[in-house]
C-alpha cells in the first residue's frame, strides 16, 4: 500500500499541514475591473434566491447568481489574451489538471507597496529574493504580496485616479524573467488584475497578460492571506471552473502550508 497519501490526509486531519484560504468572499460588493471606454466592462457578481425553506421550495435553500470570469479571486486562462489564443491546453477546460496543483514563491514587497501604490516590481527584486531563498523552481506559482487585499474599502483597493490606477504591479523584464527564465507555473496578485496599474503604457501593454499567457502560463488575481504563507514551501490548489472555452473563472484558491 503506498502511504503518501495516507500521510497527506493524517497531515490535513492533524493540522501539521495548515490549509490557508487565499480566497476572497463574494458578493455584490466586490470590487471587478473597469476598463476605460470605449471597451466592454464585465458584470460584477450578482446573486438572485431561488428559495429558502419557504413556498418556492419548503425544505429547500438555493441561489442563482452571475458574474463575469474574473470576478473576485479569480484564474486567468492563456487564452485569456490575444497572445495565448491559438494555445489548444489554455483555456478552463483544456488546461493540464496536473498544473492546477503547484508550488508557491511568495515574493513580499509589502513595505515597499505601503510607500509608493505604484511600486513597480523589477527583476532586481526577483534577483535580490532568489538570493535570499534559492532559485524559483520551474512550475512554481509566483505570488507578489503587497497587502493590497487589506485594503477593504473597494474604492482603496480599485484606487482609481485621473491617470487610470495607482496599483502596483510587474514590469515586462520581471514577466520575462519568470516566464522565460524561471518557467513558472504562473503569476499571482493581491490587487484586482495581475498587472501594474499604468500597465497600459508599458511595453508591451499589459506584460503580465500578454508575455505570461503568451508563454501558457496562468494568472491569480484578488488574493488574499498572502500575508500568511512562507517564501518557500507552500503548495496552491487553483483549479478553475471548467468552463468550455473559457478564458477564466472565480475559484477557490488553497495553500497547504507545512508548520514546523
Ligand atoms: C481585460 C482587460 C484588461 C485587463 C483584464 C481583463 C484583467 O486584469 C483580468 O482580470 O484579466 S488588465
Ligand atoms: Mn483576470
Amino acid at each position: 500500500m503506498p502511504s503518501l497519501l495516507a500521510e497527506f490526509a493524517a497531515a490535513i486531519a492533524s493540522r501539521r499541514i495548515e490549509v490557508v484560504d487565499l480566497t476572497q468572499t463574494l458578493h455584490p460588493g466586490t470590487p471587478v475591473i473597469g476598463l476605460p471606454s470605449p471597451f466592454a466592462q464585465t458584470k460584477p457578481f450578482a446573486i438572485e434566491e431561488i428559495s429558502r425553506y419557504d413556498a418556492r421550495g419548503p425544505a429547500w435553500y438555493w441561489n442563482n447568481f452571475s458574474c463575469g470570469e474574473h470576478t473576485g479571486t479569480h484564474f486567468d486562462a492563456p487564452i485569456h489574451w490575444i497572445t495565448g489564443k491559438d494555445l489548444a491546453d489554455g483555456a478552463t477546460d483544456t488546461i493540464p489538471v496536473q498544473r492546477l496543483i503547484a508550488p508557491a514563491c511568495v515574493i513580499d514587497v509589502s513595505r515597499e507597496a505601503a510607500e509608493d501604490e505604484r511600486f513597480i516590481l523589477t527583476p532586481r527584486h526577483i534577483l535580490a529574493w532568489e538570493r535570499e531563498h534559492g532559485l524559483i523552481p520551474k512550475g512554481s506559482w509566483v505570488l507578489m504580496r503587497t497587502d493590497w487585499s487589506k485594503r477593504t474599502d473597494p474604492e482603496r483597493f480599485l484606487n482609481m485616479k485621473a491617470d487610470g490606477p495607482h496599483v502596483p504591479g510587474p514590469n515586462a523584464d520581471a514577466i520575462r524573467l519568470l516566464a522565460a527564465g524561471r518557467d513558472v507555473n504562473g503569476w499571482g496578485v493581491e490587487a484586482v488584475g495581475t498587472d501594474h496599474g499604468q500597465a497600459f503604457s508599458f511595453e508591451p501593454a499589459f506584460p503580465a497578460h500578454a508575455l505570461m499567457h503568451g508563454a501558457n502560463k496562468f494568472g491569480l488575481a484578488s488574493l488574499s492571506n498572502l500575508d500568511k504563507l512562507p517564501p518557500t514551501g507552500a503548495v496552491i490548489v487553483a483549479a478553475p471552473l471548467k468552463i468550455r472555452g473559457g478564458s477564466g473563472s472565480p475559484l477557490r484558491v488553497l495553500a497547504l502550508v507545512e508548520r514546523g
